[in-house]
Parts: C-alpha cells; sequence; structure tokens
C-alpha cells in the first residue's frame, strides 16, 4: 500500500531504504489490526493477557527504558539561542549525522509500520496531522488508544496535505530467525535520542520504547513541535488538563491547569467533587491546544484520545474514575503480575501478597523493593472514562475561564491564590516549582522550577514562550482566563498532609468559580489574592484551625528567601527574558519587603 501523497510516499520509502526492515505495513487503525499486533506481541513473550481484565495486557519494559530521558532529548534548530538554556541542543546536520549512523539498519529482521494519525477530531480546524513510522508494535498499539489512527486520516491528508514526520526505531535489530523472545527491545541509554526539527516539523527518535519518548504524537508534536506552531501562528499549546465543572445553578465553568509530570493531572481531570450539587467531566488529562474563538474567548481542544496514566498511586479512593476506565481494554505497563493474571502497583488500594515484579522476578511485599515501577502506566481509551465530558471531541473547542498551575510542594506555598492580574498570573506560572517525581529518569534533586510545566516540553527559548504568555494576554484582553496558583502537597512540620486533596480539591475549584462569578471574598497578600477560611467551602471537612490557618498562611520571609533563586533563574534567559517578567519581579520584591 502506499498514500495518495508523494511526499509521505517518498519520505517512507527514504526511510526504508536506510532502516532496512524486511517489510513496510501501513496502519489501517482497525481493531483487527490492534489485536493483530497484540498476538504478534504475545508470540514474542512481550505481552501477557490479563485473566482480569478483558482485552487488558501487561508489558515488562527494560530497566534502562522506564521513563521519558530528559538528558537524550534535543531541540535541534539552526541557533542555539532559539532553542534557549533549558533544552539541549545540536547542531541540525551533526545530530542528523549521528543518528543517521544509528539508523543505517537499525530495522533488519522487523517491519516498518507506518501510522497515520490526527491529533485532534480528524479533520478538525484545529487538529494536526502526523505520521509516525515505528518498527514497535508496542507503539502501534499505544498509538491506536493515544490518538486517532487512520486511513480516514490519509483522506485528509489528500495528494498535497501537511504532515508531521516522526520516525521511531527501537534500535535493536533483529538477526534472520531471531525473536524478541521476551525481552524488550532498546538501545542503552548513551544510544537513545529524542530529537526535535521544529524548523522542518520533523522529530527522530532512536532506542527507547516508551511512552513519551516513542508515542511521538503526545510530549515530541503535541507539545514540543506544537508550541513552535503555536507561537508561530498566535495560539497556545501547553500541557494542561481541562475539565468542565458545572455548579448547582448549572453554570458550566472550564478549567485548565498545568502541573508537573506525575503531580496528579489525571486525578484532577477525573475529579469527584465532594461538595454537593458540583458536577466535574474530564475533557484531558494531559495536553490541551488552545485558538482565540470567534466570540474573542480562548478555546481548547484535547489533541490525544486516550489517558497514558501514571499507575502507583491510582485507586479508588484518589480516582475512581480512572480505576473504572481501566477494566478492559488498556495496556499495562511495568505493573506486578498477580497471581490471579491480574495487574497491581503500589497504593493501588488493594493488597497483593505475591506476583511476578516489573523486573520479571518473583516479588513479595516482604522483598522490601517496589514491585511495580514508580512510573508504571497504563494506557486506555478517554471513551472509558465514566465522567468524559459529552462535548470532548467537540471540534470547535471549550471556552477556557481558568487557568491554574501548580506544584508539588511540603512547604512555604499556600493551598490556593489568585493573580492580581494576567502579568501577575504569568510570573505565577514562569515561577512554578516542583519536588522532582519518577516521571522522568535523570531528574534527582530537591526543587526544580518548572515554568508552565513546560521545562521539558517547550519547543523553542523559554524566554520567548513567556513573551508569547504576555502577548497571549494583551490579545484576549478582557476574555482572558482568570490566573490561580495550587498546592496541595502542604506538610506540618511533622510530616503530616494538611490538605485532604483528591475529591475535596473540589472546594478549591468551587472558590475559583465563584471568584469568576464575583461571589467569593479574598484577601491582598503580599503573593496573591487569598481566600480567608470563611470564603472556602470547608463544611464536613473537620480541620482544625490550625491547620486551615497554616494552609492559608503566607510567611514573606520564606518567600522572600526564593528571590535570588528566581532572579538567577530568570536572568539565565539573557536578552530573551521579557522585561515584564523582570518588572514582576520587581513587583513581588516591593509587595515582600
Ligand atoms: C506524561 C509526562 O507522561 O508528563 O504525561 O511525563
Ligand atoms: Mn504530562
Amino acid at each position: 500500500m502506499s498514500s495518495k501523497n508523494m511526499k509521505l510516499n517518498d519520505w517512507v520509502s527514504e526511510i526504508g531504504k536506510m532502516c532496512e526492515p524486511d517489510s513496510v505495513y501501513w496502519c489501517d487503525g482497525s481493531k483487527s489490526e490492534y489485536d493483530k499486533m497484540i498476538g504478534l506481541m504475545i508470540d514474542s513473550g512481550l505481552a501477557t493477557p490479563l485473566k482480569k481484565r478483558p482485552g487488558s495486557y501487561l508489558f515488562r519494559s527494560d530497566p534502562s527504558d522506564v521513563a521519558r530521558v530528559e538528558d537524550r532529548t534535543y531541540i535541534s534548530c539552526r541557533n542555539k539561542e532559539d532553542a534557549g538554556p533549558t533544552n539541549n541542543w545540536m547542531e541540525p546536520d551533526k545530530l542528523k549525522s549521528i543518528m543517521k549512523d544509528l539508523y543505517k539498519g537499525c530495522m533488519k529482521g522487523r517491519t516498518m509500520f507506518v501510522i497515520p494519525f490526527s491529533m485532534g477530531p480528524v479533520g478538525s480546524p484545529i487538529a494536526k496531522i502526523g505520521v509516525e513510522i515505528s518498527d514497535s508494535p508496542y507503539v502501534v498499539v499505544n498509538m491506536h488508544i493515544m490518538t486517532r489512527v487512520g486511513t480516514n486520516v490519509l483522506d485528509v491528508l489528500g495528494k498535497d496535505g501537511e504532515f508531521i514526520k516522526c520516525l521511531h526505531s527501537v534500535g535493536k535489530p533483529l538477526s534472520h530467525g531471531e525473536s524478541d523472545n521476551g525481552v524488550w527491545p532498546c538501545a542503552p541509554i548513551e544510544k537513545k535520542f529524542i530529537s526535535h526539527f521544529p524548523e522542518e516539523d520533523t522529530i527522530w527518535s532512536y532506542g527507547s520504547g516508551y511512552g513519551g519518548n516513542a508515542l511521538l504524537g503526545k510530549k515530541c508534536l503535541a507539545l514540543r513541535i506544537a508550541s513552535v506552531m503555536a507561537r508561530r501562528e498566535g495560539w497556545m499549546a501547553e500541557h494542561m488538563l481541562i475539565l468542565r465543572l458545572t455548579n448547582p445553578a448549572g453554570r458550566k465553568f472550564h478549567i485548565a491547569a498545568a502541573f508537573p509530570s506525575a503531580c496528579g493531572k489525571t486525578n484532577l481531570a477525573m475529579l469527584r467533587p465532594t461538595i454537593p450539587g458540583w458536577k466535574c467531566e474530564c475533557i484531558g488529562d494531559d495536553i490541551a491546544w488552545m485558538k482565540q474563538g470567534p466570540d474573542g474567548r480562548l478555546r481548547a481542544i484535547n489533541p490525544e484520545a486516550g489517558f497514558f496514566g501514571v499507575a502507583p498511586g491510582t485507586s479508588y479512593k484518589s480516582n475512581p474514575m480512572a480505576m473504572e476506565s481501566i477494566k478492559e481494554n488498556t495496556i499495562f505497563t511495568n505493573g506486578v503480575l498477580t497471581d490471579d493474571g491480574d495487574v497491581w502497583w503500589e497504593d493501588m488500594g488493594v493488597p497483593c501478597a505475591h506476583g511476578i515484579d516489573w523486573k520479571g522476578r518473583e516479588w513479595t511485599p516482604e522483598k522490601g523493593e517496589k514491585g511495580a515501577h514508580p512510573n508504571a502506566r497504563f494506557t486506555t481509551p478517554a471513551t472509558q472514562c465514566p465522567v468524559v465530558c459529552p462535548d470532548w471531541e467537540d471540534p470547535a473547542g471549550v471556552p477556557i475561564d481558568i487557568f491554574i498551575f501548580g506544584g508539588r510542594r511540603t512547604s512555604v506555598v499556600p493551598l490556593v491564590i489568585q493573580s492580581f492580574d494576567w502579568d501577575h498570573g504569568v510570573y505565577l506560572g514562569a515561577t512554578s516549582a516542583s519536588e522532582p517525581t519518577a516521571a522522568a529518569f535523570d531528574v534527582k534533586g530537591k526543587i526544580r522550577r518548572d515554568p508552565f510545566a513546560m521545562l521539558p516540553f517547550c519547543g523553542y527559548n523559554m524566554g520567548d514562550y513567556w513573551t508569547h504568555w504576555f502577548e497571549m494576554g494583551d490579545k484576549l484582553g478582557d476574555n482572558a482566563p482568570k490566573i490561580f496558583y495550587v498546592n496541595w502537597f502542604r506538610k506540618t512540620a511533622d510530616g503530616k498532609w494538611l490538605w485532604p486533596g483528591f475529591g475535596d480539591n473540589s472546594r478549591v475549584l468551587k472558590w475559583m468559580c465563584e471568584r469568576i462569578e464575583g461571589k467569593a471574598g479574598a484577601d491582598k497578600t503580599p503573593v496573591g489574592m487569598m481566600p480567608s477560611k470563611n470564603d472556602l467551602d470547608l463544611e464536613g471537612l473537620n480541620m482544625n484551625d490550625s491547620d486551615i490557618s497554616e494552609l492559608l498562611s503566607v510567611d514573606s520571609a520564606k518567600w522572600a528567601a526564593e528571590i535570588p533563586e528566581i532572579e538567577e533563574f530568570i536572568s539565565g534567559f539573557g536578552r530573551h527574558m521579557p522585561t515584564r517578567m523582570k518588572a514582576q519581579v520587581e513587583k513581588m520584591k516591593a509587595r515582600l519587603a
């Protein structure tokens, strides 16, 4: 097979010549194709069917291939400054020549899959088409769930449509007659490369088969490449969940929220409000593409079609809707295989006495090691979420009322603040910080500034990205969403969580909605507008007064102590750092003095 698009056909044949696969297969996105791929992986010992979950399979990856590899991720544009100080950079010709050597013959003994996919509903004016070439059937099945794969994408592409070229190889050729034989194929860490060529709308990934390194529609296309397109074309590609909150009077609010990886975006996206009469529906859990609509408001779509969620910590307490979503037709990676043929992970809310761990070894809790990898994941279709919003695929998108930023901070940062205005909100987004999580292989240490939760995902100079945010605010004017900052993770000095979190986070969202309606009060503090105890609906929580005061307190000295580090961080962007950002730091200093 081939397509009507000569550019695509030429590219496929060029890659075929370089990678030398045994055969080429064009994916049609059908259920039978999905089943065929799964069958291949059962035969090669990579997939284990789960007796307890219909249509579901468990995979175990290689210990070197368990998360995104930020040290091996490149933004390769002609000018180093355009990638900025927060991205790894290499000159495109040099990087391509290194990678071409790796790609040479890398698909020997394997099939080369051509996966046409749409990010966003097929044919929607906001959607973008990508084509991923990959030698991994694991990638094919995950792409089936996470994006819209199919021949209809080729129909929309037509003869001369544009597409984003996504090339992927696990980097493990097979010799004649060899099979993976239960061993996850990938290349050693120093040969892994996740490269982006934003000036050519091209992605080259080599050596990893896992998650964002290999499912190129997600972080590589929908964030890194799309962020560059968005700046060029005047829209926004953000690392944000999208949800709809409906109040007891039936008014709908749409919220987009950015938190660093593994800080509870999926949980918040599927929130079950504990306050009577409020309803929450999920539109997306990871990425938002937003454009100003004809009415002047910012409209958001979720470009993805599934959830690639962190499994450990997901339970009927933390996220009952995710637990319901993953009962069937789900791919699990790096969980424990239980003796009765189910999957298990730490903090799932049920015990597991014995099983096979993510490394394929016999495991019991007494071993003292984690059974599931902390970045074990589930891949599940959005349609299986019981609270998926009926409008989640509306090509026009939903109008955003509220932006939320946040991170995981056990001290200093209070439960919630509202920005004084747009520019202050951009400052809050730009200075977001979090304690590291397991979503990145190579990020260790204490607190990292993760502006807009985009540090690993912005495809250009982060200073220019801030300018883009300021300019979007100017463009949206009075229609701009209101901006808030939250921290669900504050602890007491003796290590006790101060806030119950999960469904009770709806209380904080309620305050935000009431701020929009002009109904709820707030006090001015040096760091932003904050609710007093009486502004928040805390009914039925039985929290003691001192915990509430601590959650809603601002210690100016502690905030001031972080300013030198913030100044150093933003000054790292040199001439790309917008003067409006500098002005915000000065204002913050004056308010804290
Ligand atoms: C993700 C991430 O997988 O942010 O969503 O790491
Ligand atoms: Mn993410």
